[in-house]
């Protein structure tokens, strides 16, 4: 089949969004990183069912994938903390990125807190080793890496040029060098400006991400614990960003998390709410929905029930 043809079939075999929100799995699990790796969609995750259920301590991260966004499978634990020898065996794994370049998948790995490991594979569903002997962002030793560099989010401008977001409280941003395993730049605050007047209170939190629609780069990133995850856009994927409005409004959970996808000429946000039974801040499940613009490129805020 030609690609157009294939990319056609897949459209249609998307769902529309005309149910509440499906978890992607029976398995409690958080903070998706979805991507379209070798014909198919993948799903890296923190592993909310091997946690403490008082903390997220699971060491292990979780991968799902779908060739559809309907049928989903789970594929396993991708890697643990144990890939890391620097890093301590109790060491929690949070919210993972992943990336492909040069012909292989890069695995970004918050670990414990302090420190974000690469782990490099030749495949995206595991394989993966150490792609350095240290932590790429080490707080102890990078200036301004900030209280708690977590939470990377790497995109790949037109231009090649890899950058890295990630960060706690205050978002961070850093070139990546083209091997995607070294930093390639001082560690720089991301600058959002334009807070609404009318909530004094909204601000940074966690979970920065960056895509780029039809010219524009958009910022997106949860306030708080709880949070709005809401966007910003700008002309550079360094910034600054101008703050535009709300994507997903406050869970009733301490945490919001997201990622969006462009695949097909569709757009989906993938983020994580208390979905399943037994399900709690602690106990979170994935799940997506369709993501539009309106003509002035605002982005429509995700309805999470149906129309
Ligand atoms: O899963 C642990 C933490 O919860 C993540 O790092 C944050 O983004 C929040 O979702």
């Amino acid at each position: 089949r030609s690609a157009a043809i294939a990319t056609l079939a897949l459209a249609s075999a998307i769902p529309a969004f005309a149910q509440a929100p499906q978890p992607i799995s029976t398995r409690f699990n958080a903070d998706p990183s979805p991507h379209y790796f070798q014909g198919g969609f993948y799903v890296y995750a923190t592993d909310d069912a091997s946690n403490s259920g008082k903390y997220w301590d699971s060491t292990t991260w979780r991968l799902y994938t779908s060739p559809d966004l309907k049928a989903w499978t789970d594929a396993g634990v991708p890697l643990s903390v144990s890939v890391f020898k620097w890093a301590r065996p109790d060491a929690k794994a949070w919210a993972p990125e992943a990336a492909y370049r040069n012909g292989k998948y890069y695995f970004y790995a918050p670990v414990g807190g302090d420190k974000i490991g690469v782990a490099v594979s030749s495949r995206p569903d595991g394989g993966f080793a150490d792609a350095r002997a240290d932590a790429l962002v080490d707080k102890a030793r990078d200036a301004n890496a900030g209280d708690e560099p977590i939470d990377p989010a790497v995109f790949v401008d037109k231009d090649g040029q890899a950058y890295m977001y990630f960060g706690t409280r205050v978002p961070k941003v850093v070139k990546l060098a083209a091997d995607m395993t070294h930093l390639a730049g001082p560690i720089l605050n991301v600058d959002v400006t334009g807070w609404p007047a009318s909530d004094p209170k909204k601000k940074y939190g966690e979970a920065p991400f960056l895509h780029e629609h039809d010219g524009v780069y958009y910022f997106t990133f949860s306030t708080g614990w709880p949070g709005q995850i809401v966007y910003a856009t700008g002309a550079s994927p360094l910034g600054p960003f101008t703050y535009r409005g709300v994507v997903i409004d406050y869970l009733n959970i301490s945490t919001n998390h997201q990622a969006i996808i462009e695949h097909g000429g569709k757009s989906f946000v993938f983020y994580h709410d208390k979905l399943l039974p037994g399900g709690d801040s602690m106990r979170r499940s994935i799940t997506y929905a369709p993501l539009e613009y309106g003509a002035d490129g605002a982005i429509v805020p995700v309805r999470l029930e149906p129309a």
